[in-house]
């Protein structure tokens, strides 16, 4: 086991600025209104930086620098655009170790994770749309001998994206690299729970981009969110986040006849066929291990498979063994390597999950193990730590339908093919679903049945940059990762042109 020095102590690999203005034209720019706010780490609840509180006016400057840097950005080459973005990304590979020990201190969540997923995910994201744009064409359709019309993808200009905190730099350059390699300029908003590591990202790559190009403008989101979602400035509006602020950004865009793309909640069904248990035991085992990924990144994932459903001939069994393979979870220090829960993101987001909890004990949900705030001594005490907790109890009830964001998963069981799928569907939601059999009938039908945008077969929590994610129902509009992705950034410019030297 390694544990890594906090950011700023001695040994630290990672070094924070004590403050963080709004980076708009390639500079740091202070708040028009002079306002900071503190910034904690979960790991101990203390701040450890203080971020620039952004407002209308903040909004207002960034989108001039957008402006300004849009048209010379769309203008360059689909070569150059790549070029830039594999360094962005070699740059990131050169320094993988700081970029997770940066993101595990703003977030909370294990260095294990941001060692082995969330920074590499994010290099490769980078990698994948530089490939995707050279790879890019236009097409042509031959009306008549005479006539032809063109197909062009143009960049929208200036988009706004707004994420939220569960992956600070992940969900940035799911954001960023696509909108990036299609041409466009960028305002986006961090969370005000996640802001310092995507300044941290930002100093290690700064100078691979023209001026402009990349603003980020700190704060809340009633005060820097909403202008900058309600702005006609911009032509298009990306947000990760509460499907209650999507219907907002919804709300705003629309005064302006905007698109927007939204990723929002969800209660995925993770569902588990009687014939896993007589399947062989590393198959099994791989089962158990899909079981406790609710855990994973402290379940604070839209994808979470909150809801386990377990089929009635080995639902004893099973669960039985769930609950083992979940009480052997290392809980603890995020910068361990060993760790495999962190702290929760914030101190609303472990009370959050802590009521849902009495929610469930009032509602006759039964705590099968965990259900617990942790409270640590020593370096981590103050910290937003959750016991990885099993809930039995019946899809009607609130934990089985609202999402909770937590460790925290609700177990029930089906009778058969049909009882599964429509338990599945019993949500608002339909963004995740994981599918678990050796029978490759059941998985295909189960898979096509399932309303949700990703449904995982005999695996799970897997995001590789080539793969459509997005919700179905109250779960988006829209998609992110794939190279579909370019022509969300993009509008579609047709040129009719006509050779004939007939007269028209
Ligand atoms: O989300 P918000 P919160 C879910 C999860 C979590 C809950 C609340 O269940 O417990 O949402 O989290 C900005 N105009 N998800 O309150 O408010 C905000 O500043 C413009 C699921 O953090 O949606 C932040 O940058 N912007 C989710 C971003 O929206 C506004 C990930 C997300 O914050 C705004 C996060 C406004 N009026 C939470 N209000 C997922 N899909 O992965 C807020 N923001």
């Amino acid at each position: 086991m390694t544990r890594y020095a906090a950011p700023g102590t001695e040994g630290a690999i990672v070094t924070y600025a004590s403050r963080y203005d709004h980076w708009i034209g390639g500079a740091y720019v202070p708040p028009a209104r002079g306002q900071y706010f503190e910034n904690p780490t979960p790991v101990n609840g203390r701040p450890f930086t203080e971020i620039a509180r952004g407002t209308s006016e903040d909004v207002e400057l960034a989108l001039d620098a957008a402006h300004a840097a849009a048209p010379g950005w769309g203008a360059t080459s689909a070569g150059d655009r790549a070029s830039v973005l594999n360094r962005i990304a070699d740059r990131m590979e050169a320094h993988l170790e700081e970029l997770a020990v940066a993101e595990s201190w703003e977030n909370g969540k294990p260095v294990r994770e941001t060692l082995a997923a969330d920074i590499p995910l994010a290099i490769d994201h980078f990698r994948y749309f530089a490939g995707a744009l050279r790879a890019q064409e236009g097409s042509l359709s031959e009306l008549d001998a005479d006539t032809v019309a063109y197909h062009f993808h143009e960049p929208l200009g200036v988009v706004a994206q707004i994420i939220p905190w569960n992956f600070p730099i992940l969900m940035a350059t799911w954001k960023l690299a696509p909108a990036l390699a299609a041409g466009n300029a960028v305002v986006l908003k961090p969370a005000e729970q996640t802001p310092a590591s995507i300044h941290y990202w930002l100093s290690l790559v700064a100078d691979l981009l023209p001026p402009g190009v990349v603003n980020i403008v700190n704060g809340f989101g009633a005060e820097a969110g909403k202008p900058l979602a309600s702005s006609p400035r911009v032509a298009k509006i990306a947000f990760t986040g509460e499907t209650t602020t999507g219907r907002l950004i919804m709300q705003y865009a629309s005064e302006n006849i905007k698109p927007v793309t939204l990723e929002l909640g969800g209660k995925s069904p993770n569902i588990f066929f009687d014939d896993v248990s007589r399947a062989d035991d590393d198959f099994l085992d791989k089962a158990l291990e899909g079981f406790t990924m609710f855990a994973l990144n402290q379940g604070e994932v839209c994808t979470c498979p909150s809801r386990a459903l377990i089929q009635r001939g080995h639902y004893d069994a099973f669960l039985e063994a769930g609950i083992a393979r979940t009480e052997q979870i290392l809980t603890g220090h995020p910068l361990d390597t060993d760790t495999m829960i962190g702290a929760q993101a914030s101190n609303d987001q472990l009370q959050k999950i802590l009521s849902y909890l009495d929610i469930g004990r009032q509602e006759g949900a039964k705590i099968l193990t965990g259900g617990q705030r942790i409270e640590h001594d020593g370096e981590l005490a103050g910290g937003y730590y959750v016991q990885p907790t099993v809930l039995e109890g019946d899809n009607r009830m609130r934990v089985f339908q609202e999402e909770i964001f937590g460790p925290v998963v609700a177990v029930t069981s089906f009778t058969d093919f049909d009882d599964a799928i429509s338990t599945a569907n019993d949500t608002l939601y339909g963004l995740g679903a994981g599918v678990w059999t050796r029978d490759v009938s059941t998985a295909y039908r189960a898979g096509r049945g399932i309303k949700a945008g990703r449904v995982w077969t005999n695996c799970y929590h897997a995001y590789p940059a080539h793969a459509a994610f997005g919700g179905y129902k109250q779960s988006g509009i829209g998609r992110e990762n794939h190279k579909m992705m370019l022509e969300h950034y993009q509008q579609t410019k047709n040129l009719l042109v006509s050779y004939s030297p007939q007269k028209l």
